[in-house]
């Protein structure tokens, strides 16, 4: 399928809307929004996992992989809800999170009764009760074992105590995987995301001198062969599919997407977001570092072009803090740092995902206290960080710049009593700004956010060199301004985009030829000095 003129619409459904009062978003609710989001010009929808689940981690700890978490909704509103998608020209796309399932699955409580079969269904390795079989150490914090002392043996988490790591050594793993697939398949959607599907393949069990394990099973030796099966023998090849890579590279991204390849139609991978993170950690704050942001997207941007690779282009997603509040402005230049951000991404080359809210300029939490977080990440590192030595504002300093909760608040529809998400309580706290900020509000502003991106999705349906022209960087060396060049069969389209708040010099660029063609967003830059506070300029041109 050709994902190049296409954009998915990511929804956390725990936080879209609720249709019936129970605190929770739920499925019904979607189908209560299709209207809204078939007029954003949306192709498809992204679903996180609604299947049942402890919700240890909002549903990435799976318990059961063919069934509706009741909580979200039954079957049968899972069906009407594909089947009035489609009627509104949407296709569903779910979340298979195949790395690890939740300890409540059926096959981990299987292997905890001693059942060899299913035992092999997970890394399980013998070990005395103090001595794990590696230093690797989750993303969640602490060790990436866990004892079983009636087994005696340890079991791999990558992530929390309670999603335990697959075997995809196994076959009999992989089968039933296929067959998951294959029954999503037979329900009518359209697509797949694959939670850290660069992890499946695990190399050598040793201890990581160098650092946290991650080096032994990021992009592992049979990840490709995997998922090349995977793809296959399930038969899902030409559906709309995405992998979430883990620290990953490039080379690796284009194997994953190359079509000739036959593995994914696209990658997300996490770079650029990792611009204000201090020495690579998550965890310590810095300003937005913007000319390693502009060499991250042009390395990713033009590597993969060259190696004929597809990104997902994205900024915002339920792991990640709200873009305006992280790399834009929540104060006087709100609306001008979203559209400039959103214009940043959308006319880059790759498949443009929109997180729900992004299209609001939704922003950060507004949480005062570590009591009003559910995000088992955030409750953690609340945890190693104050154990670290920090206080606790130093802490919650940190916790409010960079928990994943940030993203989960609910959906902001109007400036009502919980922002028209829910009727009951809702299960993380509404933003107070819903009041200024909601999707009622921004509907009847031609100049919105709302509408921009609305505009944004028309001009790449409009203008093919969006979707399938190539892309060269320009003014690498400037801290201010990210520059790019769009070109298809002799058209142009020349992209500037300001990332201060503040006036700044127009960069060196190629003469853009005296008659300027199509103004797609913003003024014609050669009658221009100087951009203006995260001001956008995208012109189409013929030399
Ligand atoms: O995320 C994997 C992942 O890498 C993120 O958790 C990231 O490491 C972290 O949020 C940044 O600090 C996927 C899902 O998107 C996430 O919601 C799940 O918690 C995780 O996998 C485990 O399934």
């Amino acid at each position: 399928m050709n994902v190049a003129d296409k954009v998915v619409y990511q929804i956390y459904p725990k936080s879209f809307q609720d249709s019936n009062g129970g605190g929770w978003g739920d499925l019904n609710g979607i189908r209560n929004r299709l209207d809204y989001l078939a007029d954003l010009g949306v192709d498809f929808l992204w679903l996180t996992p609604f299947f049942p689940s402890p919700q240890r981690d909002n549903g990435y700890d799976v318990a059961d992989y063919r069934a509706v978490d009741p909580r979200f909704g039954t079957m049968e509103d899972l069906e009407a809800l594909i089947a009035e998608a489609a009627a509104h020209g949407i296709g569903l796309m779910f979340d298979m999170v195949f790395n690890h399932t939740s300890t409540a699955h059926e096959w981990f409580q299987k292997a905890l009764k001693g059942d060899e079969k299913y035992m092999k269904y997970y890394i399980f390795r013998e070990g005395a009760p103090d001595a794990p079989p590696t230093n690797w150490q989750s993303k969640f914090g602490g060790s990436a074992w866990k004892y079983v002392p009636e087994l005696g043996k340890w079991y791999l988490h990558l992530f929390d105590v309670t999603q335990a790591d697959l075997n995809w050594e196994n076959p009999e793993v992989r089968e039933e995987l296929k067959a998951i697939l294959r029954f999503w398949k037979e329900k009518g959607i359209k697509g797949f995301r694959f939670d850290v599907v660069n992890l499946i393949s695990k190399g050598d069990f040793v201890d990581d001198a160098e650092g946290d394990g991650r080096r032994f099973y990021t992009d592992g030796p049979h990840v490709h062969e995997y998922l090349k099966e995977l793809v296959h023998d399930s038969g899902i090849e030409g559906m709309v599919t995405v992998g979430e890579m883990s620290s990953t590279t490039i080379a690796n991204c284009i194997r994953y997407t190359n079509p000739h390849e036959h593995e994914l139609s696209m990658t997300f991978s996490f770079h650029h977001l990792k611009a204000d993170y201090k020495n690579g950690d998550k965890w310590s704050l810095m300003a937005p570092d913007i000319h390693k942001l502009k060499e991250i997207f042009a390395s990713w941007q033009e590597g993969m072009a060259a190696g004929g690779g597809w990104n997902a282009v994205f900024w915002c997603n339920h792991d990640q803090p709200r873009i305006v509040s992280r790399f834009g402005d929540t104060d006087c230049y709100w609306k001008e740092s979203a559209k400039m951000l959103a214009a940043a991404i959308h006319l880059m080359r790759g498949t443009p995902y929109i997180y729900q809210g992004e299209e609001i300029g939704m922003t950060n939490a507004d949480f005062a206290d570590i009591a009003d977080y559910r995000d088992v990440e955030s409750i953690n590192y609340h945890g190693i960080l104050r154990e670290s030595g920090l206080s606790e504002v130093e802490t919650m300093k940190v916790i409010e710049a960079r928990s994943r909760d940030n993203g989960r608040t609910p959906m902001q529809w109007t400036a009502g009593e919980s922002a028209g998400f829910t009727s009951g309580t809702p299960w993380l706290g509404v933003n107070r700004n819903h009041t200024s900020i909601n999707v009622e509000c921004e509907q009847q502003d031609t100049d919105s956010i709302l509408a921009f991106y609305r505009e944004l999705i028309a001009l790449r349906k409009k203008h093919r060199i969006i979707a399938e022209g190539s892309i060269h960087f320009l003014a690498r060396e400037n801290d201010d301004v990210l520059a790019y060049e769009r070109e298809l069969a002799g058209e142009h389209l020349l992209v500037l985009c300001n990332f201060r708040p503040t006036d700044v010099p127009m960069p060196e660029l190629p003469a853009v030829g005296a008659k300027a063609g199509e103004k797609l967003i913003g003024n014609y830059p050669g009658i221009k000095e100087m951009l203006r506070p995260y001001e956008v300029i995208a012109l189409c041109y013929k030399v």
